[in-house]
């Protein structure tokens, strides 16, 4: 059975509507989906269900491969992404992915620390950037000091498994045969085995996807917003009693108090401050306790660092898309 050499599915010339489709007669090695040959040549956008996905990656990692690495890019950090860290069970490090877009008021060695104690990370970690080039050949060179012939790369959707591989492979290849990438999440739909060199082989994966979140939308252009492009401009506001925060006018957040909001999200979205405004949002609502200096994780967009002790209140479609956690700085 041949398989795509963009996304892993398998080719099949039957149906359409399916995965996996391509219009030629003869299905041979190397070749590209129709949907890849979409994205690859007209940028076309594709929203792609995959059902079970998380649970079919680790299952299938946690029986076939011998080392990972686990790319988080910084404005993703949170119990999920990094609980789906831990279940991987085989020998693995954890990668900082788009080093890029971190401000350089951020400490590294803190962060490197705050992972270690907040989230029990035990392993080896790095930072890197495909987009500026940052530590990809440190990392060749780990796998390489390490003898690792075979590296899983896995990730959330988004965090830049595919360019990396294309980056390593054109490193050591003139003329590769490039895994599909696009801003849209579940680009990458099976396991792509990708042989490098005689000493390396790369492992291509579908990403991680949230359990609920805007990116299971079919909005690309706010899917391209939230990915942030360049380096991070932290917006700070001062707040007082009457305080809130509108975010692409979907989230919204009531400071409640005098206090300081710094929020590390992508520098394309909106942020609205209002005043006296309680009719603006009126959806799922959940108060929280903020402690001094800590964070308000937005899954998927990234976080808010609030100064002083509060209660704020949250409203969204979607509750589960907050978590409070100590900040790092
Ligand atoms: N700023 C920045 N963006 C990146 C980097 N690597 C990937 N991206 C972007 O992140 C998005 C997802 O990349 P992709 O490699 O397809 O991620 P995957 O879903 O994990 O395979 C694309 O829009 C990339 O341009 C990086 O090092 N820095
Ligand atoms: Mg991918």
């Amino acid at each position: 059975m041949s398989k795509c050499i963009g996304c892993g599915v398998i080719l099949q010339n039957k149906d359409k509507n399916k995965v996996g489709y391509t219009p030629k007669e003869k299905i041979t090695n190397n070749m590209y989906c129709e949907r890849c040959f979409k994205i690859n040549n007209y940028n076309t956008k594709f929203i792609t269900k995959l059902d079970n996905i998380n649970s079919y990656i680790i299952s299938n990692i946690n029986k076939k491969a011998k080392y990972v690495l686990f790319l988080i890019d910084y404005l993703n950090i949170s119990t999920e992404t990094i609980n789906t860290y831990h279940q991987i069970k085989v020998k693995k490090s954890l990668v900082i992915s788009k080093l890029d877009i971190i401000p350089k008021s951020i400490n590294k060695e803190k962060l490197i620390n705050f992972l270690k104690t907040n989230y029990n990370i035990q392993d080896e970690i790095f930072f890197q950037s495909t987009k500026k080039n940052l530590n990809t050949l440190s990392l060749i060179n780990y796998l390489e000091t390490n003898n690792i012939k075979e590296v899983y790369i896995l990730g959330y959707a988004n965090s830049g498994k595919s360019n990396l591989i294309n980056k390593i492979n054109g490193i050591y290849n003139d003329k590769v045969n490039k895994v599909t990438t696009s801003s849209i999440p579940n680009t990458t739909i099976d396991f792509i085995k990708i042989k490098v060199n005689d000493n390396l082989t790369i492992i291509d994966s579908p990403g991680f996807v949230y359990e609920n979140t805007i990116y299971q939308s079919n909005e690309y252009d706010l899917i391209e917003r939230i990915n942030p492009k360049k380096f991070l401009k932290p917006r700070t506001f001062q707040t007082k009693k009457n305080t809130s925060f509108l975010i692409e006018d979907r989230i919204r957040i009531d400071a409640n108090s005098l206090n300081s909001f710094t929020f590390y999200i992508s520098n394309e979205l909106d942020i609205k401050r209002v005043f006296n405004n309680n009719s603006l949002l009126e959806e799922n609502t959940i108060s929280l306790d903020i402690l001094n200096n800590s964070d308000l994780v937005i899954k998927g967009l990234g976080f808010i660092n609030i100064k002083k002790p509060c209660t704020i209140k949250v409203y969204a479609k979607d509750i589960n898309l907050f978590e409070v956690r100590k900040s790092h700085f």
